[in-house]
């Protein structure tokens, strides 16, 4: 009887693993945008200033990518190498940081909470006043660096908490 008892726990077990798994993997993004941890991630192929960037982005119902954590990080530095396996020395993509208001003090602008995780190319960020938009710099293996906004590079856009919107369907 007791057996009986401890297989039937195991096997709902497995039933719950089994059912997590895909449902975690199953957060619906449109077509050309990646999902990870709740977020779809969308990487332009057209480049923009850092303002038309997020003005896109908006358009797009989504904003430029507000990087929390180092997982997220890892993932879009992931993402971002393997699609530019040949050419990542030549690629920047805006993110949300900016130290618009105050040099040196980085903002997601969308939240205008300060950039808590950062994870900077060595040396930067380098250029104070003339450059105040982060960006993902390819040179340096996707790590930050701060750049002037006019600049016209790619740039991430993320719709974060999809279920919770527009999206699905
Ligand atoms: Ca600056
Ligand atoms: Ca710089």
């Amino acid at each position: 009887m007791r057996t009986t008892i401890e297989m039937g726990q195991l096997h709902i077990f497995q039933i719950a693993i089994i059912l997590v798994i895909p449902y975690t993997d199953a957060l619906q993004c449109r077509d050309g945008w990646t999902g990870f941890e709740g977020s779809c991630y969308y990487l332009s192929h057209g480049v923009a200033t850092w303002a038309e960037a997020g003005a896109v982005c908006k358009m797009l119902g989504s904003n430029l990518a507000m990087i929390e954590t180092a997982a997220e990080l890892t993932f879009l530095k992931s993402e971002l190498r393997h699609i530019h396996q040949h050419d990542a020395d030549k690629m920047q993509y805006w993110i949300d940081g900016a130290d618009l208001e105050v040099e040196n003090v980085w903002r997601w602008t969308q939240t205008e909470q300060i950039v808590s995780f950062t994870e900077w190319a060595p040396g930067e960020p380098n250029a104070g006043e003339n450059d105040n938009c982060m960006n993902l710099w390819g040179k340096s293996g996707f790590r930050y660096a701060d750049n002037d906004c006019e600049e016209h590079y790619h740039y991430v856009c993320q719709i974060r908490d999809p279920e919770g919107g527009e999206l699905v369907g």
